[in-house]
């Protein structure tokens, strides 16, 4: 249901079998239009491979967007005046709708919503690593705001200039709120740390420690280790590798953090002008794939979360197709 997805499926579900000859010819012409910077729309033909890695990213960060309304989720009730609780709202909200533009650009590949929802529901999809760690204080909202929408943006921006049209005109809109996002979460870091007490700034420094690292993981693992990195920015799906944007994130946001007044959790952190960028200490990736394989300190927390909303809207979901099956069902006005 709520599906858009296109009939692009042969019967058993792959892509349907071509002439060699056809295949060659339609492969070459999708390779010139990828060097020659084209998009490709969703009734264009296109490799199976390049629709699959599509379908995981598309989908991937879908249910990140969806399930990363989970942790700010947790502070709407707790938000310490009503005018940050009124941009709280919005920005979850946002998030929800950011959800649905990915699911709709994903479902243009050939997935229904239903199929893409079931993976995430039953562990086979994954989403963002960063949303598998606890809010503990109000100063975790503001440095989602400011770390975690930072880092989703300087991902994001590029993702604009994605082959895939579709995905690409979704992540337009999406880059424009997420500017918005990252700049509530800084301006209620900078309002606590200029005009609250002494523990105000101590929760917002503890903040940033718990959260420094995760956010530096979000990028993915280095592109050494990186499975999809070389073929995805052949297609020009991603257009920045995993460690470029990382360092980009670390540059940016060190300038960021002095002007906020506070730590950068990380004894290694120094400008190496040799490099013209910051040198950085080693993640751990260790916890990374950890968390990534749903040993994360919230892993279960979310996934219940998600499943038990989808179990919840049954009745909302049955509503709208009784609605709109009696909609079809009356005669035209004349
Ligand atoms: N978490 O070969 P690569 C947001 C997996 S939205 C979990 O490098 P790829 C907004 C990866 O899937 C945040 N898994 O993969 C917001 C692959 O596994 P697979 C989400 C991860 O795809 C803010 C394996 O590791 N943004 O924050 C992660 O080329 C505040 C090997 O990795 C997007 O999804 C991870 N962090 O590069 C909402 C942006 N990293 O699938 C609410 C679009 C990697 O083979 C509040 N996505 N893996 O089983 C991308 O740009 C890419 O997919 C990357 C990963 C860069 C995330």
């Amino acid at each position: 249901m709520y599906t858009q997805a296109m009939d692009t499926m042969g019967k058993d579900g792959d892509a349907p079998a071509l002439q060699t000859a056809d295949q060659q010819a339609l492969q070459a012409r999708f390779d010139a239009r990828i060097d020659a910077g084209d998009f490709i729309e969703a009734k264009d033909w296109m490799p199976d491979h390049y629709r699959k890695t599509l379908l995981r990213q598309i989908s991937q960060h879908a249910h990140s967007e969806i399930v990363g309304m989970l942790p700010e989720g947790n502070w709407v009730t707790r938000a310490p005046s009503l005018k940050r609780k009124a941009i709280l709202l919005a920005k979850i909200q946002d998030e929800g709708g950011h959800g649905l533009y990915l699911y709709a650009a994903a479902e243009t590949l050939g997935s229904s919503r239903d199929q893409l929802l079931h993976a995430l529901h039953t562990g086979k999809a994954k989403y963002s690593s960063i949303f598998n760690y606890p809010t503990l204080t109000w100063a975790d909202i503001g440095t989602i705001g400011w770390l975690v929408d930072g880092a989703a943006i300087m991902n994001q921006v590029p993702i604009c200039r994605c082959s895939y049209a579709p995905y690409a005109r979704a992540m337009i809109r999406i880059c424009r709120e997420e500017s918005f996002h990252q700049r509530q979460g800084y301006d209620s870091l900078l309002v606590m740390m200029q005009e609250g007490t002494p523990e105000q700034r101590a929760m917002v420094q503890d903040a940033v420690n718990r959260w420094w690292w995760p956010c530096l993981m979000m990028f993915g693992p280095p592109d050494a280790e990186s499975t999809h990195t070389a073929q995805s920015m052949r297609w020009g799906i991603k257009r920045i590798s995993n460690d470029d944007l990382r360092q980009k994130f670390v540059d940016a946001t060190v300038e960021q953090a002095k002007v906020l007044g506070v730590t950068l959790p990380d004894p290694h952190l120094h400008w190496n002008e040799a490099r013209g960028h910051y040198d950085f200490g080693h993640l751990d990736w260790d916890e990374f794939w950890r968390v990534v394989g749903g040993e994360g300190p919230c892993n279960r927390e979310r996934l219940a979360a998600r499943v038990n909303a989808w179990e919840e809207g049954a009745w909302v979901r049955e509503a709208a197709l009784a609605h709109a099956a009696k909609v079809a069902a009356q005669p035209l006005a004349a």
